[in-house]
């Protein structure tokens, strides 16, 4: 199927693609593959303002009802599966079975969404006062602004918007620049939702916005979008975050990750290896719980390499259409030169890497292909403690657990973690206060691939924001605690005495 004809079977259409300034291009090949039109951003104030005449209409419809509209939307997304999943893989560069698995978990969170629809519980509360009870409800807050990276260029916008919209906000998307199409693709679903939906649903409900910064930057800045999740680099989140919370909105951000695996002297390696395997050159290592790290146990460290070695030797790398390919291309050629770039550096650390060179032959002309790498850390130096978004995994060596768990927490990022072991004690203490700092840490799997049905998130420089499953619903409501004085007298909490 040439470029072209995945997009026409995702609905994109001829004027779409044609006559606009933002050039798109697959990584695939790096062909150009449309030219798309951007959002005007003189147009900002009128599109937030729509999306706050919608927020009056949808805060109305009950929620069981907007989790119609949802349910509605993951079957439309069941039937386009493999459309929408074919330009994930045309403009990320993912391999088929990845750009699948990246729409089934946007249809995971609208199956989720619709059970939240009707359990957006608050709770009773026993009140000191006599006649009196106390209860917490959960409001709609306003739109959702939601800022998305290229490398989850569907599946993030669905998180937020089955959620936010369960919960009565409306949603503002802007895409990366890097992957408009997906996005243009995934409204068409979204429309097709909309219309079986019916009259209940406002115009400007779901909304999306093409473009830069300036884009970007009118739904930071206003004051009438409550919300803002965003996610991409740590860079991007630390000008984000503070500008939203300067107005009193809600930042919720996932940023980067540096996403350690250990490997106790316990563990079953072959299993470790298959699970490092995807969780480092899976998606060529572009996804923010890509593992980086891994901190092997002296004794078994070099019995790990070997086998690491051994598995990425025959790892395909190549056109992610195609049957049987793992690895495909990196985003662009800039990705590839910072990985170059980033294994240089850990040359100059004193490292032995094994792979990491370009490839170029049997792979399409004008995509950035490489071979994953390996790479053996002498110590966990400052390249080690930097999110490279490549296929490079870092291995360093440990002899007691307590320097392994040191070791796994001494970065930056704090988004996903995981052990190996079949030492109860070890996992145990890995899971426990003294333990992971991240906001993922997982046992005997690796640190990628995270099922919706959990809190999304993480610490420190990943930004604190959860998202997906658990109670991230939360985090699109306000929260009001009621008193509610159901006596014919008028008490003062805490005994205060105020009588006029
Ligand atoms: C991301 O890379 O931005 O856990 C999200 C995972 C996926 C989501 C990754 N479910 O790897």
């Amino acid at each position: 199927m040439s470029h072209k004809d995945v997009l026409t079977a995702a609905g994109l259409s001829e004027s779409e693609l044609t006559g606009g300034t933002l050039s798109v291009h697959s990584p695939i090949d790096g062909a150009e593959v449309a030219r798309v039109q951007e959002t005007d951003p003189a147009d900002m104030p009128v599109i937030i303002a729509r999306a706050q005449d919608a927020f009056r209409a949808w805060r109305k419809v009950p929620a069981p009802r907007r989790g119609e509209l949802v349910r509605l939307l993951g079957e439309e997304l069941r039937a386009s599966k493999h459309e929408l999943g074919a330009v994930v893989t045309l403009e990320a560069g993912k391999i088929v079975s990845e750009g699948l698995g990246e729409v089934q978990e946007m249809i995971d969170i609208c199956d989720f969404a619709v059970g939240q629809s009707r359990q957006l519980y608050g709770l009773t509360i026993a009140s000191e006062r006599p006649g009196h009870h106390m209860r917490e409800t959960w409001h709609p807050i306003g739109p959702c602004g939601i800022i998305t990276a290229f490398n989850f260029p569907v599946a993030v916008w669905s998180w937020n918007t089955a959620l936010a919209l369960i919960c009565g906000d409306p949603v503002i998307w802007k895409p990366s620049e890097k992957t408009p199409l997906t996005a243009m693709a995934t409204m068409k679903v979204m429309e097709r939702a909309l219309k079986r939906f019916g009259d209940d649903a406002p115009d400007g409900l779901a909304q999306l916005v093409i473009g830069g910064a300036e884009i970007g930057e009118a739904l930071v800045a206003s004051e009438d979008v409550p919300i803002l999740s965003a996610t991409g680099s740590t860079r991007m989140g630390s000008v984000v975050g503070p500008k939203v919370m300067e107005r009193w909105g809600r930042p919720i951000l996932e940023l980067g990750g540096n996403n350690a695996m250990i490997v106790a002297p316990s563990a079953d390696l072959d299993m470790a290896v298959r699970a490092i395997v995807f969780s480092a050159v899976g998606t060529a290592g572009q996804r923010c719980t890509s593992l980086r790290r891994v901190i092997a146990h002296n004794s078994i460290k070099d019995d790990l390499v070997t086998k690491l070695t051994k598995a990425y030797q025959s790892l395909p790398v190549g056109d992610p259409r195609k049957d049987g390919t793992l690895v495909g291309p990196l985003i662009d050629a800039q990705s590839r030169e910072r990985m170059q770039a980033a294994l240089e550096t850990a040359r100059g650390d004193g490292a032995i890497v094994h792979g990491g060179e370009a490839v170029t032959s049997d792979v399409p002309d004008g995509g950035a292909y490489v071979a994953p790498a390996v790479v053996e850390m002498p110590s966990q130096t400052e390249i080690v403690r930097t999110e490279t978004f490549a296929p490079i995994l870092y291995v360093m060596g440990y002899d007691a657990m307590d320097e392994a768990i040191a070791m796994q927490n001494d970065v930056p990022q704090g988004l996903s973690s995981c052990i190996f072991t079949l030492n109860m004690r070890e996992a145990e203490t890995f899971l426990s206060d003294v333990g992971s700092d991240c906001g993922i840490a997982n046992v005997n799997i690796g640190p990628s691939g995270a099922e919706i049905g959990g809190a999304f998130g993480g610490e420190k420089e990943t930004g604190g924001g959860r998202e997906s499953g658990s109670d991230a619903w939360k985090g699109y409501m306000r929260r009001q605690t009621n008193t509610v004085n159901y006596s014919d007298e008028l008490p003062l909490a805490q005994g205060v005495k105020f009588d006029i």
